[in-house]
């Protein structure tokens, strides 16, 4: 009888593990599917037409009024692959490349894009030059002055794939979130393009965040589920060293069943640990 018991609370912690794993995972494809054709969008009119067919106010209000169809984002932008030797050309066009502040982006000051550096001389950078109104707060800044960003910056244009960062802490937030990054090419790559050649082709980057606490929190609300299990994201891809991406500390109720997401980045890997809230 008793067993019988136990056994029913681990199938039931399992079905709604299960669920909300399932859940997160649907709808952050939904939205990756989206930022792809956003990176074909881009592709097709900025770098397709010449003169180029978008400009900032465009993208703006087509990325807003699209915001429904990218569950999870925080915020949408596309930033410029701009070689060293183009820098002048493209700080007379669009102003001053900016590098990247991790110092303390809580106190609000600390964005004021009027007192930012400028990006110090590398070999080449990546300006957000459209952003959604969201993230407008990124214009400007190069990408590859922040190591997350750059590290997926790198990955995107070489495998043509939509890659995600580990969890770090977004500008202008105070939680952790993850970022995703299509490569956008100058043309139409053969399926079995080399690395150096997508390298070669790229023209720019079109990243999404994703703020993961606030977004997963909407997300378990509305299964109203909150009284009665206790959710947490892991990024699992280091497995000694687990990364938190959502929930706080763990308390050890007895039960645990660990559910996998997959968010379709097959270098990354992420588990759901569910726990009932009280003990039976
Ligand atoms: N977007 C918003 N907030 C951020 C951030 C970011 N990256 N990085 C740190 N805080 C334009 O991959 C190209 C977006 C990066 C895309």
């Amino acid at each position: 009888m008793k067993r019988d018991i136990v056994l029913r609370r681990k199938e039931t912690l399992a079905n709604m593990c299960d669920e909300r794993a399932r859940m997160l995972q649907d709808q952050f494809n939904v939205s990756m599917n989206h930022v792809h054709a956003l990176a074909i969008l881009v592709s097709t009119f900025h770098h397709g037409k010449h003169p180029s067919a978008m400009d900032q106010k465009m993208f703006g209000e087509y990325t807003e009024r699209t915001a429904f169809e990218r569950p999870l984002t925080s915020g949408v932008a596309y930033a410029l692959k701009v070689l060293h030797s183009e820098r002048e050309q493209f700080e007379k066009q669009h102003g001053t490349i900016k590098k990247m502040e991790t110092g303390d982006q809580t106190l609000v000051q600390d964005c004021d894009p009027e007192k930012m550096e400028p990006a110090p001389i590398q070999d080449e950078y990546a300006p957000v030059i459209f952003s959604q109104r969201t993230v407008s707060h990124i214009d400007s800044i190069d990408m590859m002055s922040g190591k997350e960003d750059r590290e997926n910056i790198l990955r995107a244009r070489a495998t043509g794939k939509g890659v995600l960062t580990s969890p770090f802490k977004l500008l202008k937030s105070n939680h952790l979130g993850v970022v995703l990054t299509f490569a956008v090419y100058d043309s139409e790559l053969p399926s079995d393009a080399t690395a150096e050649q997508l390298i070669s082709a790229t023209v720019g980057y079109l990243g999404a965040s994703y703020d993961v606490p606030s977004l997963v929190d909407k997300l378990l609300q509305q299964l109203a589920s909150k009284q009665t299990i206790v959710v947490n994201v892991y990024d699992t891809t280091n497995a000694s060293a687990p990364i938190t991406m959502y929930g706080g500390d763990v308390v050890d109720t007895g039960l645990l069943h660990v559910s996998k997401v997959d968010f379709g980045d097959p270098f990354r890997k992420h588990e759901m640990h569910c726990r009932f809230k009280q003990k039976p």
